[in-house]
């Protein structure tokens, strides 16, 4: 007899409701659940390995300790209390600690609100995170123009007759900061009433080849086409519609000079998007039908991420598009997360690397190896990794790990020994994940409609194991302890929840929550940003002074553009995550998928062929891979997919190791960042390709 389990699928953003077929904990199927009101039945592939990584034979189950003689197993008491002990040493010592937080951690709610109590037990200042080499350009921005880090205007595709994408690939990536599971299916209803796709990207992507309309752009270079854009909207005068003019402070006075200092044929020739396009894609945006722009990784992990995003929240607002049906909205979700988190705050912070920015206390990643090595009472002594791998996501991975080595104590929660954890003293392994409960909690506030689920475990806890907010707390009462400070009563997650859900608009309790299998629909968005704006003076801050500086930046740094060495950017597969799906054995088998695209004029001009061995390197490191020749990818620019690179010795994901890859990560350079927010660029990297040295064997 099989029994049927709802819940939510936690790898990616898309938040897909899944069925889970059980014979009693042997996973039969994973399917999706078509009476999900946001997922509507989709799935992708990465959801049938959720049942690989519950059942994965290489997955820790115990707390264990590097030893000389190898990996050691002990309790979980055992375990929190040497930490404990070792941390009050350090801190008593002088010496400093520090977190690093991986995405993974994001998807659990439960450990998302354990997490902060471990952090001031530890008495961090600051975290290192995913989130610098991701998406703090779009916190900034809608802190400066909304007042809340988090009020983010999501694209209303189920209304919408225009979507104009900027890199980004929810095909492969099922979006991002955009929970919009489904995508292919909802483009293809957009194109059936008449709506059309746009993707700017320098690869033809599997989101390009389903739109109407793709369009190459030089890596890095999207600004320039953002300005003519709103150039163009612009022309005839910078009114703004009604409902949208008393919003807006006076500060928008300030956007039609800025742009109007660019010359359109400059701005036209240093993107590649021609002067007749650029016109074209702003007067179908601003023409009145319900359209929205969107930018994604390959705009936000760039130079000018930040100034990106702020163009495109300008475009919107320029185009009548903000707060519009069929525009972008603001989302409404079943737990108003944006009431129970602060407003955030942009900051400095002192590093080895001089002063950085510091968006939500983030540390820039990019500064993570200097702070653990630098030579003054500052160094980071001991580090705390919450489902991370920095060693195969941050740039420079080849010099993270050699700062990883000098620590007093490092611990990683993490269910495998990685590129990362195998550096570590302790690693806290959580149980499997269908052992644990879940909620959309950061995903409702990004989704295309009014939501929120959640899922109770699925399967009850393997005995001796935990899961990662029990690790958390565990760690926070032993380390509260051996300090000799009080250890308080913490809430657990579901009563946190259940508070957050009742404080919510919709009022529910998570009891009532729970009982809706189907997650909790609230309906599509709605106009309401009246209500949602944060600022002190509740209007829309279009122009702040910093990012109008920026822009004055970018057109000096127009000038500078060297054209000469190729341009390395990323690339996302539908069968892989980040650096941690690459065990299943069902999702890596097939061809090598970490080769290096390349355009056929490029690899001829090296005399490179398909399949060839070549060699990249770039100015921090050099790896070998094989060359994928492919007129998918514009002249000029090549792609090699992150997350690779598990040739490092003694991991313990066996299937990933035989399935090694290399790393972008030893290629990207941390020297290169976004200067308002420290976000890492991990697009563009310049790199030389050849063919790989012919290893000619001794007579
Ligand atoms: N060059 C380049 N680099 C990139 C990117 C890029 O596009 N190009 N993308 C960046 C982005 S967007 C991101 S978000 C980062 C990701 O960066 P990270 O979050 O540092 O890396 P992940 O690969 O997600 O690794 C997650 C780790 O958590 C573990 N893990 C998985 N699930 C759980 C769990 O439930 N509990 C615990 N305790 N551990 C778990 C996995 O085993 C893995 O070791 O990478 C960034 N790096
Ligand atoms: N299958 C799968 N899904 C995932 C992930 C995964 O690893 N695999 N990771 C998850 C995570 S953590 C995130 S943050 C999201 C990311 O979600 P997305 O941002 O949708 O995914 P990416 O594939 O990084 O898309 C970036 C695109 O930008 C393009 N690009 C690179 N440089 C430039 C540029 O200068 N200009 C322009 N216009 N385009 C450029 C790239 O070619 C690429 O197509 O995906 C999430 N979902
Ligand atoms: S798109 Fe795939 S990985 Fe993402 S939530 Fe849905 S099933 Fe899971
Ligand atoms: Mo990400």
């Amino acid at each position: 007899m099989t029994t049927i389990h709802h819940r939510t699928c936690h790898i990616c953003e898309a938040n897909c409701g899944v069925l889970v077929e059980l014979e009693g904990r042997e996973v039969v199927s994973i399917k999706g659940d078509p009476g999900n009101a946001l997922s509507r039945g989709h799935i992708c592939p990465k959801a049938t390995a959720i049942a690989d990584l519950q059942s994965d034979p290489d997955r820790l189950r115990r707390p264990v300790k590097r030893t000389d003689d190898g990996w050691q197993e002990l309790e979980w008491e055992e375990a929190f209390g040497e930490i404990a002990e070792r941390l009050a040493a350090l801190t008593k010592d002088g010496a400093r600690s520090a977190f690093y937080r991986g995405n993974p951690g994001a998807h659990d709610y439960a450990l998302s609100t354990q997490s902060g109590y471990l952090q001031r037990a530890v008495g961090a200042r600051g975290t290192f995170s995913a989130s610098t080499l991701d998406q703090i350009p779009h916190h900034y921005v809608q802190f400066q123009m909304y007042g809340h880090v988090s009020l983010a205007a999501v694209p209303d595709i189920d209304r919408s007759q225009l979507i104009v994408i900027l890199g980004g690939n929810p095909v492969a990536s099922n979006g991002s900061l955009w929970t919009v599971p489904d995508f292919r299916k909802r483009v293809k209803e957009m194109q059936a009433r008449g709506g059309k796709l746009v993707v700017v990207d320098p690869r033809k992507t599997e989101t390009a080849k389903i739109a109407d309309e793709w369009h190459a752009v030089k890596p890095g270079t999207d600004t320039a086409l953002l300005v003519g854009i709103l150039q163009c909207v612009l022309e005839g005068g910078d009114a703004l519609r009604d409902g949208l003019a008393q919003l807006v402070d006076e500060s928008w006075g300030r956007v039609k000079p800025m742009v109007d200092a660019f010359d359109l044929a400059e701005l036209a020739a240093y993107c590649g998007v021609d002067v007749s396009t650029i016109r074209r894609l702003a007067s179908e945006l601003a023409d009145g039908r319900p359209a929205a722009i969107y930018g994604r990784m390959g705009v936000s992990v760039c130079e000018f991420g930040t100034l990106n995003q702020w163009l495109i929240q300008l475009i919107n607002i320029a185009t009548g598009n903000l707060d519009r049906e069929g525009g972008v909205m603001f989302p409404e979700p079943l737990l108003d997360l944006v009431a129970h988190v602060g407003k955030g705050g942009i900051r400095t912070v002192e590093t080895a690397r001089g002063t950085l920015p510091s968006v939500m206390s983030e540390i820039p990643t990019i500064a993570f190896a200097d702070e653990l090595t630098r030579n003054d009472k500052q160094r980071i002594r001991s580090l705390f990794v919450i489902a991370g791998n920095p060693v195969l996501s941050a740039p420079d991975g080849r010099r993270t790990e050699r700062a990883l080595e000098g620590l007093d104590l490092m611990v990683s929660m993490d269910m495998h020994i990685t590129e990362t954890s195998r550096h570590a003293h302790y690693i806290l392994p959580p149980c499997g994940p269908l052992e644990k409960d879940h909620f959309t909690f950061f995903f409702g506030p990004l989704s295309v409609r009014n939501y929120g689920n959640y899922s109770a475990p699925t399967l009850e806890m393997e005995e001796g194991t935990l899961a990662d907010w029990e690790i958390a707390a565990g760690l926070t009462r032993a380390i509260l302890s051996a300090k000799g400070e009080p250890v308080p009563n913490l809430p657990t997650p579901r009563e946190a929840l259940d508070g957050m859900l009742k404080a919510s608009p919709a009022g529910m309790s998570l009891a009532e929550v729970e009982a809706k299998k189907h997650g909790v629909d609230l309906g599509p968005l709605r106009p309401n940003i009246a209500s949602r704006v944060m600022t002190d003076d509740k209007l829309i801050h279009a122009a702040p002074d910093a990012l109008i500086e920026e822009c004055g930046r970018f057109a000096t740094s127009m000038s500078q553009h060297d054209p000469q060495s190729l341009s390395l950017i990323g690339r996302r597969h539908v069968r892989s995550n980040n650096s941690w799906l690459h065990n299943s054995h069902r999702l890596v088998k097939g061809p090598d998928r970490c080769t290096l695209m390349i355009h056929p004029d490029d690899a001829a001009e090296r005399g490179i062929e398909d399949g060839d061995a070549i060699t990249i390197a770039s100015r921090v490191g050099a790896v070998e891979t094989s060359a994928e020749v492919t007129d998918d990818i514009m002249p000029g620019v090549v792609s090699l997919p992150h997350g690779w690179g598990h040739n490092r010795e003694g991991l313990s994901w066996k299937t990933a190791a035989e399935h090694a890859g290399v790393s972008l990560n030893d290629l990207t350079d941390p020297e290169r960042y976004d200067r308002l927010t420290g976000n890492a660029v991990l697009n563009g990297t310049p790199v030389m390709v050849e063919k790989a040295a012919q290893v000619v064997a001794a007579e």
